[in-house]
């Protein structure tokens, strides 16, 4: 992509509204812009990252045996009405009356559709376990919408539905998506911490929060170091396998978010020298809640002796749109973002440091045509701008790699490679780089 013709309207000024630097980078960096409170439109970078998170996401579900589905936003109100739900989700709730009068609502979650999708379905034991997931828009008419996508009141989610004769079937899907968390944020550049928890109004009896550890977050958070220290994709997982031992693993250390953390426990089962309390941003929840919802909506199968049994359920969701904010708060520094490779939006962005010299244009674009060729993503900053500009502009979206081309560099028959997690430079050739760029 030209950045001459590419539609990333960045800031130079710092927007006042903006508490948190993840909100204040995606707006300065033009990824994403205000519609009304916690409603937010997504320009074209912000696209490529929430994307790239969703991609990832997807994988992970499919890895683990989930399958994808896709619900409406708009769901009747009737279903909720039948789980006792619809009273119950109080004015978070959007209601909206269609011209025949009948009530609906911006799904904030979906439970009872899913219930209800599986209940029509599926009649018999043989037909479980199955999961079900989507990546949808969810409406919450928040309180306090704030800190930009973190907290908005329409925001993209994946959720999963887990469906298993019995308790013991729903701790193996339990078991999976926590395993499947675990991987999925680790691939996201983050390290979120499965945190035992309450499980609100989703309900049920299990339930683990994942969270990231951010100055900025909105939860107090207590926990064991070694959750830091781990390096989760260097196992490969046998999902069919048995997870109960590295589920248990992890559930029997402690962390705990504030409504859960108990003091003296945390100070007898954590050396203070590996106690950490800072605060959180919760990037993930899994729940799982037995029959709450399969009873009322019916979703009843036939046990191998021909019994009637609701199914056990369980839910997962990960905040696909607060996770790209939340990434920018676990990776910046004071010029800007530094993406995590896998959800950057690019891999590199190729500065013209003097776009009016043909010389350095040659090479400019020569090396532009070789990096599309060879598949990589490449931004071409080919605005006739002071170097100075350029180079705030490319820190700022944080792009992994800079390749820079100036006309002294294109005398000596160099180019310069750097790396913008690090800053480290490197003047090498032009075909040096390519195979770097390449690797
Ligand atoms: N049905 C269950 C799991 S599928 C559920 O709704 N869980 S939840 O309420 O915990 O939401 C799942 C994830 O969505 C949260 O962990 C969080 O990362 C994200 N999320 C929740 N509310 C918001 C919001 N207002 N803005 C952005 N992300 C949110």
């Amino acid at each position: 992509m030209r950045l001459t013709g590419y539609f990333m309207p960045t800031l130079k000024e710092t927007p006042s509204e903006a508490q948190i630097v993840s909100h204040r980078l995606m707006l300065r960096a033009g990824m994403i812009r205000q519609a009304s409170a916690g409603i937010y439109s997504w320009l074209p970078l912000g696209v490529r990252v929430l994307k790239n998170i969703e991609r990832i996401v997807r994988e992970e579900q499919d890895l683990a045996g989930a399958q994808e589905v896709l619900m409406p936003t708009i769901q009747a109100a009737d279903l909720w009405q039948k789980s006792g739900r619809y009273d119950a989700y109080g004015p978070e709730m959007l209601r909206i009356t269609d011209r025949h009068g009948r009530e609906m609502l911006y799904g904030p979650t979906n439970e009872e559709l899913i219930t209800d999708i599986f209940q029509h379905s599926v009649k018999s034991y043989r037909d479980v376990p199955k999961m079900l997931y989507h990546i949808q828009w969810k409406f919450r008419d928040e309180v306090r919408p704030r800190f930009g996508i973190m907290r908005g009141r329409e925001f993209l989610m994946k959720d999963n539905y887990s469906f298993d004769l019995d308790f013991a079937g729903a701790k193996k899907s339990y078991n999976k998506m926590f395993v499947s968390y675990l991987r999925t944020f680790a691939r996201l550049g983050l390290k979120a911490i499965p945190m035992a928890a309450e499980s609100g109004p989703i309900g049920g009896d299990l339930s683990h929060e994942f969270i990231i550890l951010a100055d900025t977050g909105e939860s107090a958070v207590y926990c064991h170091r070694d959750f830091i220290d781990f390096d989760v994709l260097g196992q490969t997982i046998d999902y069919d396998g048995d997870l109960e031992p590295i589920v248990n693993h992890w559930t029997k250390l402690y962390a705990r978010t504030d409504d859960m953390h108990d003091p003296a426990a945390f100070d007898k089962q954590v050396p203070a020298d590996k106690q950490i309390s800072n605060r959180g941003i919760e990037v993930g929840h899994i729940f799982y809640f037995g029959t709450k919802y399969s009873e009322p909506l019916g979703a009843v199968v036939s046990s191998a002796e021909g019994q009637p049994v609701p199914v056990h359920m369980g839910s997962y969701g990960i905040g696909v749109s607060r996770l790209a904010g939340a990434i920018i708060e676990a990776s910046h520094d004071e010029n800007g973002i530094i993406w995590p490779e896998s959800v950057a939006p690019f891999h590199v962005g190729l500065i013209n440091l003097k776009a009016s010299d043909a010389a350095c244009a040659k090479v400019c674009d020569d090396l532009y045509g070789k990096l599309r060729a060879a598949g990589v993503e490449v931004l071409y900053d080919d605005r006739d701008e002071r170097p100075g500009t350029k180079f705030a502009s490319m820190d700022l979206i944080g792009l992994p790699w800079q390749l820079v081309v100036g006309p002294r560099g294109v005398d000596k028959g160099v180019v310069e490679l750097k790396r913008r997690r690090s800053g480290e430079r490197e003047e090498i050739s032009a075909d040096a780089a390519m195979a770097r760029l390449t690797a």
